[in-house]
């Protein structure tokens, strides 16, 4: 017995959830499909001590309901990830979306039927659903990397990963804790679990970028002025690079006096947190405006970490700043000078194996009751190759995408009709404030399906031909940035065997919607829009 729906949604993640809303508002039948318990995609299985976002929260949060806006009341600049999950909640229960999401609900294979134009959608415990239009909103970090080490298998303590944290109180006290990874989370985590831990080993492949988060509680002066002006400060963040709320520099860093420049560095450093990278307007299109950015940070590393051998360590050498996405930080640095923290460089002395009680490593052993991988996601495809997805003729996504990810405007591929994407390879996705594209994206989508439904047409499908100049235009922004200097999840990099392309893109928010707005303006050119 299969059910049919106007449209089928994968994820209740922020993306899910308010492709959920928008399109049930348009009068379709739209159900989501999550496979965990509960909703909240990232923010459900990254349950992390001290895991929190780095984009401010008035600005992530959701600009569909100005009631919403106005009632939900943030308690810090930069919310906790269970304040995050609190708020997703909310907007579930206010909106009463749960009666649409079928949770425990994988979706293991999507096959498209040509003669009916729609997809047929099968989860793992064999449900099945019909479904004019699919929409993947999976998440872009949502799929863990898979890390083993010789041995792990014998390990007899515990081992988490940070993107499957468990639901339930972990202790850290009296025990000796090792975390694998220095990316966000790795970096996040520390502060927090040094203060419980017995003993904490960090173990440090690639030192990477952090800047303190400068977080705060919010004020009620400032929850009155942001509630007051919130529209104006959407909109600003529409009309920005990155969807952030602040107004970014429009100077070079090499267009001002190293004073100056050092002031508004050290401005940006006390207050911007992720917002650093835009303290000048080419910190990440022009190699000497990054070096002046390095050395900014590469002194403030000294001032925090005495050291001269820890520094030298925890220092970031050989790629530009912010190539590789940098973390946002509470006491990172300062946390190497505890007595119970130990930081390993693995470059240096690799790990060769797990033994059942210690992390081995070619110059030594260290004792370990519970090993932490933050090891990272198969990033942007892992989770949109993980089920088995089939278009026109038999074309397999994974077959599609065998030399890396190609879409048009990262919403849709060609030979998958009515199959769209949120935030999807080729978009400016983690290049922004993700939440920001994925409304964007949910909304203009919810258009091109409306303008369908009002001409009688059922079926959308992206052109061999735009979907190929789509992404040598992906390809040319991203080789007008530094990105491509560093081997980084951006460029497929994290994962072995991974084909290596230029993952998001590198336009800017402003940019990119202009072009969605020039596509629709031009009855969607790029796409075929048909009756079947
Ligand atoms: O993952 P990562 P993450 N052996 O890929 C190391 C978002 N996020 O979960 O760089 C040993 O960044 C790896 O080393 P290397 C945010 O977009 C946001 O931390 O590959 N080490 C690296 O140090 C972020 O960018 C927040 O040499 C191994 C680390 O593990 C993204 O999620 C919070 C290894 C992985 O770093 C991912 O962050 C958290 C191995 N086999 C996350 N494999 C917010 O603040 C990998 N590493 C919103």
């Amino acid at each position: 017995m299969s059910e049919s729906v106007d449209v089928l949604i994968v994820g209740a993640g922020f993306a899910g959830l308010r492709a959920l809303y928008t399109l049930r508002e348009q009068g379709l039948r739209a159900t989501v499909l999550e496979a965990s318990a509960d909703v909240g995609g990232v923010w459900y299985h990254n349950q992390y001590p001290g895991a929190r976002c780095d984009v401010e929260s008035y600005d992530y949060s959701y600009s569909f309901s100005p009631a919403l806006e106005q009632e939900w009341c943030w308690t810090e600049r930069y919310a906790t990830q269970p304040e995050i999950l609190k708020y997703i909640n909310h907007v579930a229960e206010r909106f009463d979306l749960r009666r649409d999401i079928r949770f425990n609900t994988r979706m293991a294979s999507a096959t498209y039927d040509a003669d009916r134009a729609r997809w047929h959608v099968v989860a793992a415990d064999g449900r099945e659903w019909h479904a004019q239009y699919l929409i993947m909103a999976v998440g872009q970090l949502s799929s863990p990397k898979p890390t083993t080490y010789p041995g792990q298998d014998q390990f007899a303590g515990r081992i988490i990963y940070s993107a499957q944290w468990p639901h339930e109180h972990i202790d850290f006290t009296g025990k000796s804790v090792a975390i694998i990874g220095t990316g966000s989370s790795g970096v996040q985590m520390t502060p927090v679990i040094a203060r419980q831990a017995r003993r904490l080993t960090v173990f440090q492949r690639t030192a990477n970028y952090s800047i303190p988060a400068a977080n705060a509680p919010v004020t009620q002066d400032e929850d009155r002025t942001v509630k007051s002006n919130y529209a104006e400060r959407r909109q600003r963040a529409r009309n920005s690079p990155s969807g952030l709320g602040f107004v970014p520099n429009s100077q070079s860093a090499l267009d001002v006096p190293e004073d100056d420049r050092v002031r508004t560095f050290e401005a940006a450093w006390n207050r911007l947190g992720f917002g650093f990278a835009l303290a000048y307007k080419d910190i990440l299109l022009n190699q000497e405006s990054n070096d002046t950015a390095v050395a900014f940070i590469h002194a403030k590393i000294a001032e925090l970490v005495p050291d001269p051998v820890l520094r030298e360590k925890l220092t970031p050498q050989g790629f530009p700043f912010a190539s590789r996405r940098p973390s946002v930080d509470s006491g990172f640095y300062q946390t190497f000078s505890r007595d119970n923290v130990e930081l390993v460089d693995i470059r240096a002395t690799p790990i060769e194996a797990i033994t059942p009680d210690a992390i081995r490593t070619s110059a030594k052993d260290y004792p370990v009751d519970i090993l932490i991988y933050a090891t990272g996601f198969d990033a942007f495809t892992g989770s949109l190759l993980k089920p088995q997805i089939t278009g026109r003729d038999g074309t397999t996504l994974q077959a599609s995408w065998s030399a890396g990810p190609r879409t048009y405007l990262g919403l849709g591929v060609a030979q998958f009709p009515n199959l769209f994407i949120i935030c999807g390879p080729g978009s400016p996705s983690l290049l922004s404030n993700v939440l920001l594209s994925t409304e964007e994206q949910v909304d203009w989508l919810a258009s091109l399906i409306s303008h369908c439904a009002q001409n009688g047409l059922n079926e959308i499908e992206v052109t061999d031909a735009a979907q190929a100049d789509w992404v040598v235009h992906v390809n040319e922004r991203s080789l007008e940035t530094l990105y491509p200097k560093a081997q980084s999840y951006y460029m497929g990099a994290e994962m072995p065997g991974k084909p290596q392309v230029f993952m998001p893109y590198s336009g800017g928010v402003r940019g990119y919607r202009r072009i969605l707005q020039d596509v629709a303006k031009r009855d969607y050119a790029g796409f075929v829009l048909r009756e079947v």
